[in-house]
């Protein structure tokens, strides 16, 4: 028996139907079935605790701001409803810690890790989620070591300390007219990296280093080694560190009436610091990687949504935010959560950011990224200039974020 084509059976049959004088009821469409929802992890690593604890919060609440608003758009990647959870480890700026919960994210699966916010975390936790395949982008590490290590998944979203340590010592040398500075450092991969980047742009633009003192990240009595330094008669003091000492050591400065100008890097550049040193935070001048918040592309709106629900602004949270912003896009660009799928769309990036344009170079780097000098008038961080980098023009401050800027290269 030779078997009949279905389309002939399908014909046959259409004819018994229309024979009966009944129509054909069209075939029906599937409702499409609604993604499925799956939970992704991203890893959030800061001090939360101890001297640190309101920058590790303000770094917190910037990924977790951007986490509430990435959810609230309801991403679809790999074809299911992605939900972010942001898992926050506290690794109280200490490098040990700092590897132990690294290894905690690891085992939980994280997707990708957003900081930490101290230099002397983020390098030896870096080699943890380079072995574990993860990807890392710091906020706030500025130490230059940490994208130097050939690890391809380690980003950064502000200038580092060689660019800093230089606009210092020629800010220094030149429009403060320092001839004789004093250097203090905390001896962290950050607060000594930075005193040793600002030490040598000093002495290159004819500064001489009179004396180089030391203290540590807990420390709050200064007053031995800021007597050391008043012996030595310099026109300025630079400290390397962060605001719980730089604070407290601006106060103690005054008490022992030294007169000399005090410089600091991002690590005092704070709120918190203007609180800690008092009265005797007038006329403080301290950098910051980046653009003030007011000429920021995104600033004021992210001011306006993040003192909304987490107060105040420290330093870091527009670039915690960003830093996550920016990770969340290389996933939905590769539409996929893998790291090792969505890190060639990462290496890629360029995009506006709330805090300027974010491309990275072949170290994982930011391209072009500015250095803004601050002075205290009144009680109040007031920007002096803005050193390198592509300043935002006042008609860039207005315009919209998540912008796409001019493609950036491959990363290494
Ligand atoms: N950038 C200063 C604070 C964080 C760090 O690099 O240690």
């Amino acid at each position: 028996m030779t078997r009949k084509p279905l389309i002939g059976m399908g014909l046959v049959l259409a004819g018994i139907l229309s024979g009966c004088g009944q129509e054909a009821p069209p075939p029906k469409a599937e409702a499409p079935k609604p993604p499925a929802e799956v939970v992704v992890r991203i890893g959030q690593v800061s001090p939360l605790t101890g001297p640190q604890a309101h920058l590790g919060k303000d770094n917190d609440n910037g990924a977790r701001l951007a986490i509430e608003e990435l959810n609230a758009k309801g991403l679809v990647i790999g074809g299911a409803k992605v939900k972010f959870e942001l898992l926050s480890e506290d690794d109280q700026a200490d490098p040990k810690t700092g590897t132990i919960v690294a290894q905690k994210l690891v085992d939980a699966k994280v997707a990708g890790v957003i900081g930490h916010l101290n230099s002397g975390t983020t390098i030896p936790a870096s080699k943890i989620y380079h072995d574990a395949g993860i990807v890392q982008v710091s906020p706030s590490a500025t130490n230059p070591k940490y994208t130097q290590q050939g690890y391809k998944g380690a980003f950064r979203v502000m200038a580092n300390d060689v660019q800093q340590g230089k606009a210092l010592g020629e800010y220094a040398a030149g429009k403060l007219r320092a001839k004789k500075v004093a250097i203090i450092d905390d001896r962290t991969a950050y607060g000594q990296g930075l005193a040793d980047e600002f030490e040598k742009a000093a002495k290159a633009a004819g500064a001489a280093v009179v004396a180089r003192e030391y203290t540590n990240d807990k420390a709050t009595d200064f007053r031995s080694i800021l007597t050391n330094v008043k012996g030595k008669r310099p026109d300025l003091v630079f400290y390397g560190g962060m605001d719980a000492q730089a604070g407290p050591m601006v106060a103690q400065m005054k008490s022992l009436g030294i007169k000399a100008q005090f410089l600091g890097g991002d690590g005092a550049q704070s709120q918190e610091f203007l609180k800690l040193a008092g009265p005797a935070a007038e006329d403080v001048v301290a950098s910051s990687p980046g653009l003030p918040l007011d000429k920021m592309p995104g600033g004021k709106d992210f001011t306006d949504r993040f003192t909304a629900k987490y107060g105040q602004i420290q330093i870091y949270a527009p670039y915690a935010y960003d830093a996550t912003m920016t990770l969340v896009e290389a996933m939905v660009k590769a539409d996929s959560t893998d790291p090792a799928k969505y890190l060639p769309e990462l290496a890629r990036t360029s995009r506006q950011g709330v805090s300027g344009p974010i491309a990275f170079d072949g170290n994982g780097d930011l391209r072009n990224g500015p250095i803004t000098l601050y002075a205290v008038k009144q009680g109040k961080w007031e920007a002096l200039e803005t050193v390198g980098g592509g300043a935002a023009a006042p008609e860039q401050a207005a315009a919209a974020t998540d912008k796409p800027t001019a493609p950036a290269a491959e990363k290494k």
